[in-house]
């Protein structure tokens, strides 16, 4: 992995802030106290866009969008199947988040620095690049590839016009509000926003004191109001965990009921790598599956006649992503529980991508936070999509590192058979070492 693009989970310059959202939403409102205070509640965890992306959705055509990101200094690493992630393919990533999310991304800019500026993310003149860069492209917002401390957004806005910054962070958070379909899918993702917004709201509130005209003083109206906005915030955070309990246990019942009708199989992997594809071809199907980012967040079990006498159910499950929000994945724990009780994990690879072992790195990587136990079959999908001239070598790059690699096509039905007999094989051997 990909420490580099990761270490954005882990560092000190990973703290987001969404406020750029408020600000566009307050002014909607004519900002009385009461309506801005209406929109913290739906900041506080409702799966509305963030604002800078919902007050433009009611203009003429989607927002567009100068993406923004800070490239490590270093060496630089050529871009390979092998390559950890690079700046250009973490950029080209967070515009078909973009995209996902309905926003245009019109340019993408980035810097060569030490560490994110602490106040601005990029360096100063380089923010007032983009500002300029920004009105000649007609664009009204700018895309971080980072989650970005409230300070960083504070003095990126600063520069680029109030409410015009949106996090890698709200991005994701964004879509993953687009796709929840079921109860405990939204439940999950509010929990999510819900702790993404908290830490956010005092800035939020500086800049409503400032638009109301008022002082902004400690201990002012502001003050007051932002304790209870915190209040109603942090009692959310705790129904939503309350709620996820409940789910969590009723998902620990089903699971222990399936087990008596099969082992369990979990597919794994980097989102759009084709998981839902791969269960609906091996079972009767029914997961969605589609082109874009995050088409699947709610987990579905089928029954997979993989082989004699081996009755198996697999599991399709949220796809992870470079820079995954951590307050997403710890939104997700019922649902990525599934992956902790699974006899074998399958993890997809879209052999196709240039970046497979890139992707790969950060599934692992998500895997061992989440602690799982069990051992993993990998699986090369898409490799209809490679051209022969160069299906060896990739192949050849691939198993390199993952010599039991399994190559497929979910589309085409190759090498499905030889998928299926390897799983009965590998549940069984992970039978037989768990009873030793
Ligand atoms: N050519 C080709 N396309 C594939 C293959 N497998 C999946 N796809 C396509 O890849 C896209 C993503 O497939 P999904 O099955 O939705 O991917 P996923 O891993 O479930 O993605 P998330 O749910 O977002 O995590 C879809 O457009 C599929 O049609 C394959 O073997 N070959
Ligand atoms: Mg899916």
């Amino acid at each position: 992995m990909t420490k580099t693009g990761r270490g954005s989970k882990h560092n000190g310059a990973a703290r987001g802030n969404g406020n750029g959202r408020h600000e566009h939403e307050t002014a909607g409102h004519h900002g009385n106290g009461h309506e801005g205070h209406e929109g913290l509640q739906r900041l506080a965890g409702q799966l509305d866009a963030p604002a800078p992306l919902r007050a433009m959705q009611t203009r003429k055509g989607p927002p567009r969008a100068i993406l923004v990101a800070v490239e490590p200094a270093g060496p630089r690493v050529p871009a390979a199947v092998d390559a950890p992630w690079d700046t250009e393919a973490s950029l080209e990533e967070l515009a078909r988040l973009a995209t996902a999310a309905g926003v245009t991304p019109v340019r993408q800019v980035s810097q060569r620095l030490r560490s994110p500026h602490p106040r601005t993310y990029l360096n100063e003149g380089k923010a007032e690049y983009v500002a300029e860069l920004m009105r000649a492209d007609d664009c009204e917002l700018v895309l971080a590839d980072d989650e970005l401390a409230p300070a960083q957004q504070k003095g990126l806005e600063a520069l680029c016009g109030p409410g015009s910054v949106v996090d890698r962070t709200a991005l994701i958070l964004q879509i993953f509000g687009q796709r929840a379909r079921t109860r405990e899918g939204m439940l999950q993702v509010e929990l999510a926003q819900a702790r993404y917004g908290l830490p956010r709201l005092a800035r939020l509130w500086t800049h409503l004191e400032r638009q109301r005209g008022g002082t902004g003083t400690r201990g002012g109206a502001g003050e007051t109001q932002l304790e209870s906005d915190r209040r109603q915030i942090r009692d959310r955070i705790t129904r939503l965990e309350r709620e996820l309990e409940g789910v969590r246990r009723s998902r620990a019942t089903q699971r222990a009921q399936r087990r008596e009708a099969g082992r369990g199989v979990a597919l794994v992997g980097y989102t759009n790598a084709g998981k839902s594809t791969l269960l609906n071809h091996l079972t009767r199907g029914g997961a969605e599956s589609a082109d874009k980012l995050f088409a699947t967040l709610d987990p579905t079990t089928r029954r997979w006649n993989a082989g004699a006498n081996q009755p198996l159910l697999l599991t399709d499950t949220v796809g992870f992503i470079h820079k995954l929000p951590a307050a997403l994945v710890a939104a997700f724990r019922a649902t990525l529980e599934e992956l902790n009780e699974a006899d074998l994990l399958l993890h997809v690879l879209d052999a196709s991508s240039p970046h497979a072992l890139g992707q790969a790195d950060v599934v692992l990587e998500e895997l061992e936070e989440l602690g799982t136990t069990a051992p993993v079959l990998t699986v090369f999908n898409k490799v209809d999509l490679l051209t022969p001239e160069c299906r060896a070598e990739r192949l050849t790059a691939l198993w390199r590192r993952f010599p039991d690699g399994v190559a497929v096509s979910a589309t085409t039905g190759e090498g499905l058979d030889l998928l299926a007999s390897r799983t009965v094989q590998a549940v069984r051997q992970a039978q037989a070492t768990a009873a030793e």
